[in-house]
């Protein structure tokens, strides 16, 4: 760790009200480019802290750029977490409004609902157990950050771009679904933008609850039970604009949408 708890103190309130003024600012490794993983989630776990100490309640919990694709795309090779607020669910086939963010973007996921406390290190059979329920999920991501210029480090910071989220279709016990071969397709419009399967994530979207957990054991925390976890994007993120109705299609989980007005 580079910072001290000042200069995490004021990344965590300039991130804050970048997000609540819709204003973006430059990415924090530019005024500190040596920050390290610990700082990022140190100034993410203080943006939490700010926003619980506010009111906010942590509505789940999530693993982000868990596809190969996006992998690839952002040149790194572990997975990174952070967490959805209470004001960030948003209802199944309903509207959300698009002046809430600063460029959003929608990706879909498979969530996880545990039903007891999944503590790492841990395999998936661990996690398989403790599954209450999966279901249909979409994020909607936005950086803080000016024009999606971000590197990983700051990303974290930001919490992981997470806005907000919505949820629903028809949940299902873990053990009814092969999460595996589960066909996912996002529409837009009425087109269809992107197509996936649910081992887009790290073969099998249960891992990315593991990883999540060995993650966390680290900071000697746990996965409580009855934790609603977004486990990463099968698909692309796909920027939207006001007016743009987006429904997601999955095989066995129903579906869900929403229109940005
Ligand atoms: O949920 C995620 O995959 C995190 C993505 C972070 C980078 C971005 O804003 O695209
Ligand atoms: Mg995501």
């Amino acid at each position: 760790m580079t910072l001290d708890g000042k200069v995490v103190a004021k990344l965590a309130e300039q991130l804050e009200n970048a997000e609540l003024n819709r204003a973006p600012i430059t990415k924090i490794t530019d005024e500190y480019p040596d920050l390290d993983w610990d700082d990022a989630y140190e100034i993410q776990d203080e943006l939490r802290r700010r926003k619980t100490n506010s009111g906010a309640r942590i509505a789940g919990l999530k693993a982000g750029l868990t596809s190969q694709a996006k992998m690839k795309q952002m040149n790194v090779r572990e997975p990174v977490f952070g967490f959805m607020c209470d004001y960030g669910a948003c209802a199944d086939g309903g509207e959300i409004e698009f002046d809430r963010f600063i460029a959003p973007r929608v990706e879909a996921e498979i969530a996880f609902v545990t039903k007891r406390e999944i503590a790492g290190p841990c395999h998936i059979g661990t996690v398989l157990a403790a599954t209450d329920f999966v279901l249909p999920a979409v994020e909607i991501l936005d950086s803080r950050y000016e024009n999606f210029k971000f590197d990983l480090i700051s990303v974290v910071a930001d919490n992981t771009s997470a806005a907000a989220f919505v949820s629903g279709g028809n949940p299902r016990r873990i053990q009814d679904v092969d999460l595996r071969t589960l066909g996912i397709v996002l529409e837009k419009n009425g087109e269809i933008v992107d197509l996936a399967a649910g081992a887009a994530v790290l073969g099998q979207p249960a891992e990315s609850v593991v990883m999540l957990a060995n993650m966390l054991a680290r900071k000697d925390q746990v996965i409580p039970s009855g934790t609603f976890i977004m486990t990463g994007g099968v698909t692309a993120a796909i920027g939207v604009e006001r007016g743009d109705h987006i429904a997601v299609r999955y095989q066995d989980l129903g579906s869900v949408s929403m229109r940005f007005v």
